[in-house]
């Protein structure tokens, strides 16, 4: 197979540029990439009608009007003793509405609540644990804040029940489907938005010598074929986001090779989300042991991501991401004379 890697740009643009997925960016040419193959970059008349045609379609709005055509921040609420860096800190409902509360007013567009961590050797939590740190504190959110859309974060069909009857609009799935047999029917039933992200292997043993023959490929195809099966459980194509899963059966090599070929995920006709904060590869290449101090290097690679047109991010630090989203926009994109309707802040 021949796949097409937008090399996307943004500000002023050329006349024969094309908008990448009706977003902020725009691109005119495209990296060909093929296994056993060096990539070729070539122009937009060598990229076949159905990669344009994905790749420029702009994205429908996931949740509750959240449109796809600026870069927005979802802000992670693990409502968990042990997750790899809040562990712990937000297992009292007053703390986690307080931190809600604090993400939602730097402009966290999303919230995502999970309640068991899926850090590399964690364990298993029972759905009835799972249920009971999550659904009442979505309940007490949604309550105070209806019109902030939340997601949870799950991969276990009952745990995504309750949560969409507490409130929830969004279902968060590590596993894309495949840990829970009930869980697309749950998702497809409720008519939600679905975010299907990469995982090779599970949470307990996925970071023992994960192996890839080409990551980013490897990781495109595996996601293609997840939407497929979502489709066929009747969930629409225009629900679902996805996600190649930084950390999940990865490398550092495999990490950094998924987030610079990121933009290729948009081939998939999808918005794409990344979720790299604090993680492993950060600490790996900064030197930096605690997750918590992790913060800098997390913003670069949210820059590097929206620079690829990437539509959401996944961050613990929102106020600090979006500070530096308000340089990058300030810079690149609000100067342009085709910026996207709305950026504007
Ligand atoms: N990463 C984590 C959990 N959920 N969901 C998506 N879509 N993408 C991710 O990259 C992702 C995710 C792990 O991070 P975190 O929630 O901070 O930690 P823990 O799993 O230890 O609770």
């Amino acid at each position: 197979m021949i796949y097409f890697r937008p090399l996307v740009l943004q500000g002023h643009r050329p006349q024969d540029a094309v908008s990448l997925a009706g977003g902020w960016g725009w691109f005119t040419h495209a990296e060909r990439l093929e296994r056993g193959r060096p990539p070729l970059v070539v122009p937009l008349a060598q990229v076949p009608g159905d990669w344009l045609a994905a790749l420029t379609a702009p994205r429908a709005p996931l949740v509750g009007g959240l449109t796809m055509n600026r870069p927005r921040l979802m802000g992670i609420l693990n409502l968990t003793p042990d997750s790899f860096s809040d562990g712990g800190l937000f297992t009292d409902p007053v703390a986690a509405l307080t931190q809600a509360q604090a993400m939602h007013a730097a402009e966290a567009a999303i919230l995502d609540i999970g309640g068991e961590s899926t850090r590399p050797g964690a364990d298993v939590v029972d759905v009835a644990t799972e249920i009971r740190r999550t659904a009442p504190v979505i309940a007490a959110l949604h309550q105070a804040n209806p019109d902030l859309p939340i997601s949870i974060d799950t991969r276990k069909a009952a745990v995504a029940a309750a949560a969409l009857a507490a409130g929830a609009a969004m279902v968060n799935d590590v596993s894309a489907l495949g840990y829970d047999p009930g869980m697309a029917a749950v998702v497809a039933k409720a008519g939600v938005a679905l975010c299907l992200m990469h995982a090779q292997g599970t949470p307990e043993t996925m970071q023992r010598d994960p192996r890839y023959g080409d990551a980013l490929l490897d990781v495109y195809d595996a996601l293609a074929a997840r939407i497929a099966v979502a489709e066929a459980a009747g969930i629409a194509r225009h629900w679902i986001i996805v996600d190649p899963g930084i950390g999940f059966g990865k490398t550092v090599a495999h990490n950094l090779a998924l987030i610079r070929g990121i933009a290729l995920f948009h081939g998939l006709g999808c918005p794409v989300l990344l979720g790299a904060s604090r993680k492993g590869f950060i600490g790996t290449i900064a030197g930096v042991d605690d997750p918590a101090a992790r913060m800098p290097g997390s913003v670069a690679v949210a820059l590097a991501a929206v620079a690829q047109g990437v539509q959401v991010l996944r961050v613990h630090d929102v106020a600090a991401t979006r500070q530096a989203l308000d340089l990058w926009q300030a810079l690149y994109l609000l100067h342009a004379q085709t910026q996207p309707e709305g950026l504007t802040r």
